[in-house]
């Protein structure tokens, strides 16, 4: 590190080098691999110029979620005016909400894709966050793939923060393969999670990196918390149903597994950890929780290919002890890769999403509350989702002890539609959509996910849809889409 010593600076003195209306990208993705004491800075210069009446405001771009050093503090002070591609932080949400932050809720596999395209403005500064770099420009990213490569490439300006908690034992996790543009791209060479089509290193030239900044930063992730009642019974219907289906010959071994975030999809990597029978598994996912190292410590993963390892500090520090024998077992990608249609149907992936809500025809939200409040977005759901061998969406049937009904007449904003989903599972059963109408898929979704408080009335929503539809195909009674949406706003209760 001779002439990239010379650029270590303060992230005080990095954020100087970002100016009012950039567009900033940064590495980073479901709280892990961002850049954490840049942001900081930033947002202080954003208070700072505030407070003297300046106006200082960037987009913010990165793979998805940051932490609360990155998206909390930057929403926090009013830095960000827009911000892509997803979010799961609670005073950049109530921005959003307030409507002072302009958001575009993106599918993660795609936003790459636009950005090298053209259809999306590219960042013209970039910060990440990585485990070691080289004199001639190599940067090896820290515990997320991201888009950094489709923003280095872009940029004219990149902030390195240099995280000493990696070092050069990170090297080799990474495959930092991205795909041709069209027209002619040439088929992403990959077949099964371990295979690797690239170098695990991101080559730049050297004169773009203006500043260093050394750090030693967790990534904010909080500590994993065992699945709740609910949660290891949407598990257990999940896990019997895949082994039923392949005892009758309809599913094979060997396919991979995709799981969403929170405590659901927790519940399943922990459930297949502790079942003795259970045969080795590989991932296929976007986001590598914690979850996953009960099954590695099981010998019952043999693979996770991933574009985040989210893992809370305790983990963090587990994994780097161990990373000599674990290194092999991971692979995180670029998240046009991690996330790439094409790749998703060669594996062959059983897919597991969280729904906020599910309708009665087979409709997915589980991004917007009551059709207009932004909760995280549509993530990287749909692009799994879509492409699945088998797709589950989980939720449980009621939120908010009872006063939401998880299975709705219609739901309030479709991020699947009912041409994209197969399998929904609530606590009370699993209704297997596959090859029926809507008549029989409204049916079965009310009798075996929806809660008990709310199955008559929905039942009677679906015989007056089936009386007075005036086409017949969705049995849809539309004086009452909306009708358990309206009962809330107006009394805090879908129950009527
Ligand atoms: O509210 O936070 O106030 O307690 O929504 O719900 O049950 O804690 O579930 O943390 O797994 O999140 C869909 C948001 C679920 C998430 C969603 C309320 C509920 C609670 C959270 P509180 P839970 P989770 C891979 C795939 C989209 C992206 C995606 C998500 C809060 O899974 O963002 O799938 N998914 N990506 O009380 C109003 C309803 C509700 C409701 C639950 N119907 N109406 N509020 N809640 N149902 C990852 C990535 O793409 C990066």
């Amino acid at each position: 590190m001779n002439c990239l010593s010379n650029k270590i600076c303060t992230p005080e003195e990095a954020a100087e080098l970002i100016q009012h209306q950039e567009v900033v990208g940064v590495s980073g993705f479901t709280l892990s691999g961002y850049p954490k004491l840049v942001p900081k800075a930033l947002a202080k210069k954003a208070e700072r110029l505030h407070q003297a009446g300046i106006p200082f405001a960037i987009t913010l771009y990165s793979g998805a979620s940051t932490g609360e050093s990155c998206d909390g503090l930057l929403a926090l002070a009013n830095a960000v005016s827009e911000r892509a591609p997803y979010q799961s932080n609670a005073t950049l949400r109530k921005k959003i909400n307030e409507g002072t932050i302009r958001y575009l809720d993106e599918h993660l596999g795609l936003m790459g894709v636009k950005i090298r395209e053209g259809s999306l403005r590219a960042p013209t500064t970039v910060i990440i966050e990585a485990s070691h770099i080289s004199e001639d420009g190599k940067i090896y990213l820290s515990t997320s793939g991201g888009n950094s490569v489709a923003f280095l490439e872009r940029a004219e300006n990149v902030i390195i923060e240099l995280n000493s908690r990696y070092g050069e034992k990170f090297i080799g996790l990474h495959d930092t393969f991205i795909p041709d543009l069209t027209p002619g791209a040439s088929p992403i060479p990959l077949r099964f999670s371990s295979d690797r089509a690239g170098k695990d290193y991101i080559q730049i030239a050297p004169e773009k990196i203006k500043a260093v900044v050394l750090s030693d930063a967790y990534d904010e992730v909080k500590p994993f918390t065992q699945p709740d009642s609910i949660a290891i019974k949407i598990a257990e219907q999940i896990l019997d149903f895949i082994s039923y289906e392949i005892k009758k010959g309809k599913l094979h071994e060997g396919l991979a597994y995709q799981s969403g975030v929170g405590n659901v999809a927790n519940a399943v990597l922990t459930a297949m950890a502790n079942n003795p029978s259970q045969a080795p598994v590989s991932l296929f996912t976007e986001v590598i929780q914690e979850a996953c190292l009960p099954l590695l410590k099981t010998d019952k993963l043999k693979v996770a290919s991933g574009t985040a390892l989210t893992l809370s500090p305790i983990a963090q520090d587990e994994f780097i002890q161990n990373i000599d024998s674990w290194k092999k077992h991971f692979v995180l990608r670029q998240q046009e890769v991690s996330n790439s249609a094409e790749v998703i149907r060669r594996v062959g992936v059983i897919s597991m999403n969280t729904a906020l809500e599910c309708d009665i025809f087979g409709n997915v939200n589980s991004s917007h509350v009551c059709g207009t409040s932004m909760m995280n977005g549509i993530g990287g759901a749909a692009d799994f989702a879509r492409n699945a061998r088998l797709g589950f969406f989980m939720t449980p049937s009621t939120a908010k002890d009872g006063a939401i009904s998880s299975i709705v007449p219609l739901v309030s904003h479709v991020d699947h539609t009912e041409h994209d989903t197969m399998i929904f599972v609530t606590e009370q059963g699993l209704a297997d959509l596959r090859g029926l109408s809507a008549e029989q898929k409204a049916k079965v979704i009310i009798q075996n996910c929806a809660h008990p408080d709310y199955r008559e009335e929905l039942l009677e929503i679906l015989e007056r849809g089936l009386k007075t539809a005036k086409g017949r195909h969705i049995p849809l009674d539309l004086s009452s889409a909306f009708k358990f949406h309206q009962r809330f706003l107006e009394t805090g209760s879908m129950k009527s």
